[in-house]
């Protein structure tokens, strides 16, 4: 079982079920209506680009948008909940001096689709540190997940690098969960969407971040246009991967915190 705690509970108690299981559930984080306007300001880019990453990972039956802060201007309200922050903040913050989204995916898993393979969101960087995690992943229920419309499955405490070969079919538990809740999971934990065995689409966002110093999974600066990046308020920006880290990675001329002279 996921251990699912409210939105009053303490840093310190959420950090002690993330820590120790590798993934928290904190029901009702947002009320219907916050993700009702993300799901309605997508809709049109599921119309157009749904089915465009289809593929043998993500699914035949499942839509799939990437870059969700280039086009849902409410889902920056998720990107950067405080709550949200602070847990990140608390798993990350050890390790760098900033953290920066890694990508922002909506999800919808309609009916017939099957479990998706295991994995780590994080395997895509070659190395590991023991003890450290390079990201965290959190996903918004955008509908009530159920076992039966293809809730989360995840195995708890497989942040302990367990071989994912290893893992029996009844290590696996789903996040059961309300819509507007968040599933927060470390980058190492195995999981994968589940089938949807039921006649409705199950909906979710997942957000992922990671160290300041590592590179982002997704390139923010092609995929979300300058003019809409220069219209979100700083903090969003600097999540996005605008801001350097320490004095030297990531800086640009005339940026503060850079380090290159300004051109004359
Ligand atoms: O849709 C889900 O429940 C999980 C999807 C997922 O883990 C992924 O695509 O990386
Ligand atoms: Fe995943």
């Amino acid at each position: 079982m996921i251990k699912t705690l409210d939105k009053n509970s303490s840093i310190d108690e959420i950090m002690l079920t993330l820590n120790d299981d590798g993934a928290v559930i904190i029901a009702n984080l947002v009320s219907d209506n916050v993700v009702d306007k993300i799901s309605k300001e997508l809709r049109p880019y599921y119309d157009t680009q749904g089915t465009k990453f289809q593929d043998d990972f993500n699914g035949y039956t499942t839509l799939r948008l990437y870059t969700v802060p280039g086009k849902s201007r409410a889902s920056l309200g998720l990107l950067a909940h405080e709550k949200v922050m602070e847990i990140i903040g608390a798993v990350l913050l050890p390790h760098c001096e900033n953290f920066q989204v890694g990508s922002s995916t909506a999800i919808e898993i309609y009916p017939g689709e099957k479990d998706q393979e295991l994995h780590r969101d994080d395997d895509d960087y070659p190395k590991r540190i023991p003890g450290v995690e390079w990201q965290v992943s959190v996903l918004w229920a955008f509908d009530d997940f159920t076992k039966e419309n293809g809730a989360t499955r995840l195995v708890p405490n497989s942040h302990d690098l367990r071989n994912i070969e290893n893992v029996r079919e009844d290590d696996i538990v789903q996040a059961v969960m309300p819509k507007g809740s968040a599933l927060i999971y470390m980058g190492a934990t195995i999981h994968g969407g589940g089938a949807n065995k039921s006649n409705l689409p199950r909906g979710c966002m997942i957000s992922t971040y990671s160290l300041g110093w590592l590179k982002q999974e997704e390139n923010h600066f092609l995929s979300i246009p300058r003019e809409v990046v220069d219209s979100y308020p700083d903090h969003i920006r600097r999540l996005l991967g605008y801001q350097s880290h320490g004095k030297s990675l990531g800086t640009y001329p005339g940026v503060p915190g850079g380090v290159w002279p300004e051109d004359d």
